[in-house]
């Protein structure tokens, strides 16, 4: 497939018929050369398409978009970074509403429309911090029996049928530049560039009753407050107020839908 209008918004794209993991491979280039920042490598199907947490992100060749974006930010601030994932969430949400189809950020790094997880978002780092990739999928034009979970959605489930994959990535990437553009003026300061409040406003975790599961296989139930400044999420319990940097969140009052 071509990327006429991708190639207008990235710094340059490649595009490859199939591969193990667009993160994978761009770190791979990120070190081995000079690419610049919002360079964009996409794939129609992947066959070891990572999630966090080594879990695996997995849809049908040519039914989805997955790309990844390369950024070399200039902040080193761990704050800034820590936002990453949410604000290609952000830019995810707003080419989504373009479409037509009304999403929520379900922190840290999943969009989801009624409650039904439509595209997934990873961050990842090289060993020195100096290129950092912003991988997404976003289900497009499968079937409910396409989907790996009876979790997930598509646009197309959803609503949006025939919806151009090439104009779909060039929006979230032309938003996604954007928000990065802000936040690299304000030195990485989420709060500053207005980030934060966006991001806010499009979640649907803040206000919900939530038990976080910690990578380390404990548990805790509370009510997210707040995401603060450094993108982590307060959760106030029964007897004190968590700080999550890392956890999977589960809606309690919604769970229903999510699982
Ligand atoms: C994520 O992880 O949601 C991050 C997914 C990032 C995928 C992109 S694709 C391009 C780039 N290259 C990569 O190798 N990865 C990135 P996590 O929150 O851990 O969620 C993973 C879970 O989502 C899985 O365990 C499944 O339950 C579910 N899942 C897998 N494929 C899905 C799909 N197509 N739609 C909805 N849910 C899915």
């Amino acid at each position: 497939m071509e990327y006429p209008k991708t190639s207008l918004v990235a710094n340059g794209l490649l595009a490859v018929s199939e591969t193990g993991s667009t993160n994978q491979d761009l770190l791979a280039l990120a070190d081995s050369k000079n690419n610049p920042e919002f360079f964009t490598l996409i794939t129609e199907f992947q066959t070891a398409g990572r999630g966090r947490l080594d879990r695996k992100w997995q849809a049908e060749p040519g039914s989805s978009v997955m790309a990844s974006v390369l950024l070399r930010p200039s902040f080193k601030d761990p704050a800034g970074i820590g936002w990453l994932s949410l604000m290609m969430a952000e830019a995810i949400r707003e080419a989504l509403a373009e479409a037509g189809v009304d999403s929520k950020i379900k922190w840290p790094n999943d969009v989801l429309v009624n409650g039904q997880k439509i595209s997934g978002v990873l961050a990842e780092a090289n060993s020195d911090f100096s290129a950092l990739v912003v991988g997404f999928g976003i289900n497009v034009n499968q079937s409910a029996k396409e989907l790996p979970t009876g979790s997930a959605t598509s646009l197309l489930l959803a609503g949006a049928s025939s919806v151009d994959r090439d104009h779909l990535l060039a929006k979230t990437l032309s938003s996604f530049k954007n928000l990065y553009l802000e936040l690299v003026e304000a030195g990485g300061d989420a709060v500053a560039s207005g980030l934060r409040e966006r991001v806010t406003k499009s979640s649907s975790t803040i206000g919900e009753l939530v038990e976080v599961s910690f990578p380390d296989g404990t548990s805790a139930v509370g009510e997210a407050t707040q995401i603060d400044e450094g993108g982590r999420l307060k959760v106030v319990t029964s007897s004190k107020t968590l700080t999550v940097s890392a956890g999977d969140v589960l809606h309690l009052r919604t769970a229903k839908l999510e699982d």
